[in-house]
């Protein structure tokens, strides 16, 4: 006979320690509301997951308010725009010129780690490597979270909200019942292969590379530190790919007459799968979907880990004052989210399908994406249009 779970009571039970959850367990801290964090990974896991390097303006501030960015502002690198390289040539789009707006680099991994310290610190109740994470009465003023803990501990937390904050392959969303939730989905016939290199980057801003082979992306980490991307098929095996093939088809894809592309030791790679994807309501009763658990992008907008923090932005406000007994935001949050998703999930298809070469494309296809990308680094008004969405459009509330 299994031992009763030990029961407890929370505010916000909240599911996943991604950016989404582990920063909404910080805001409503802020607030004096107490919360219950579960992540069936292990804090090391979490903090090691090589993911996004880019964050928007609104976010950076975000950050900051929350008291948050002090590493973020030591160690950020801001970007005033990035490069188009497209035909042979390579055209800046001046965001500073454009908005007045930047964009900071300073990766995912650290945002995680930032978080993970401050909610320990303050004495945050996380708990990494559980098993058998379960959310229950969604439809009640009292929903439950269980689980079972590290220890092997089962727990049945009664909360008064859950947070579901746990990515795209989480058990929150389809714990929404069927016919409840509205779902739009469009796979790429294309994926990336993302690497770490130990080599300082060939360039100060982040390169778009349009090529006839396929998209190639030159990110960085830090002055020493060199993220790439190159456009592969949806289906590749990474280990198909030694070092070597990579750079060759990172070389041949940035060529530039007297530019080199510096090589080093790979660290990292792996496959990204290319998917666009948005599931309203972002609510159902008193569960809340945020971030990569309501909406995917593909990544060349760098807009998943902006749109997860926008979320919980949100929803941290909507919290507080459905707890005070007036459930106005929370009632408003999905479609106060969903206009700022929507926005970001255009975006970040028009810059994929602007900048990669799907395998069936003909010629006129590629006339087509050549047209735009000259369009956009000749017209202020085209490349004010990027600039603004890349900054971030709308701005973070
Ligand atoms: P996350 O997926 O980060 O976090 C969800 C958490 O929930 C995870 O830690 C997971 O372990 C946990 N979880 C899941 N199921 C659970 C359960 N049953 N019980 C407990 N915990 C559970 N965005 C960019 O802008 N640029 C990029 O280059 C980029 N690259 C990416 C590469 C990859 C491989 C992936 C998957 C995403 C990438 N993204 C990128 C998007 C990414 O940054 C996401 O938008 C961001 O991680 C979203 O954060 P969360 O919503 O917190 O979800
Ligand atoms: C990254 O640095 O990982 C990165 C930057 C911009 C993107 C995608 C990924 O569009």
């Amino acid at each position: 006979m299994p031992a009763a779970p030990a029961r407890t009571r929370t505010q916000v039970g909240i599911v996943g320690a991604g950016p989404a959850g582990l920063l909404l367990s910080h805001l409503l801290a802020l607030r004096g509301i107490d919360s219950v964090l579960v992540e069936d990974r292990s804090r090391e896991h979490c903090e090691a997951r090589q993911r996004a390097g880019v964050l928007e303006d609104g976010s950076v501030t975000l950050l900051r308010e929350a008291g948050l960015a002090g590493r973020l502002d030591r160690e950020g690198l801001e970007h005033g725009g990035i490069y188009l390289q497209f035909a042979g040539g390579r055209h800046h789009i001046d965001f500073r010129k454009l908005t007045g707006r930047t964009v900071t680099v300073y990766a995912q991994t650290e945002v995680v780690k930032d978080l993970i310290e401050a909610r320990l610190a303050a004495g945050g109740q996380l708990e990494f490597d559980v098993t058998g994470t379960e959310v229950d009465g969604l439809d009640t003023a009292h929903p439950v979270l269980r689980y079972t803990s590290a220890d092997g501990t089962g727990h049945e937390v009664t909360c008064d909200a859950i947070a579901g904050c746990d990515g795209f392959h989480g058990i929150c969303r389809p714990a929404v019942p069927a016919g409840l939730m509205t779902v739009w989905e469009r796979e790429y016939p294309y994926a990336w292969l993302g690497i770490l290199a130990d080599v300082p980057p060939s360039t100060d801003e982040l390169i778009y590379a349009h090529h006839p082979d396929g998209f190639a992306l030159h990110s960085l980490r830090s002055p020493l530190v060199s993220r790439l991307y190159l456009q592969v098929a949806p289906d590749e095996e990474i280990s198909a790919w030694p070092d070597d093939r990579i750079w060759a088809e990172l070389q041949r894809r940035f060529a530039l007459p007297g530019w080199e592309l510096k090589e080093g030791p790979v660290l990292d790679k792996g496959i990204i799968p290319m998917r666009s994807f948005v599931s309203a309501p972002m609510r159902h009763g008193r569960l809340f979907l945020a971030g990569d658990a309501a909406h995917i992008v593909p990544p060349t907008g760098a807009k998943g880990l902006n749109l997860a923090l926008g979320d919980v932005a949100v929803l941290a406000g909507a919290l507080d004052d459905l707890l005070r007994g007036d459930a106005r935001l929370a009632d408003a949050y999905s479609d106060d989210c969903l206009e700022r998703v929507w926005r970001r999930t255009h975006f970040s298809w028009w810059m994929t399908t602007m900048l990669h070469t799907a395998p069936r494309a003909d010629p006129m296809d590629t006339e087509l994406q050549l047209a735009q990308l000259r369009y956009v680094t000749v017209s202020r008004a085209a490349a004010a249009s990027l600039a603004e969405n890349y900054t971030g459009y709308p701005p973070q509330r």
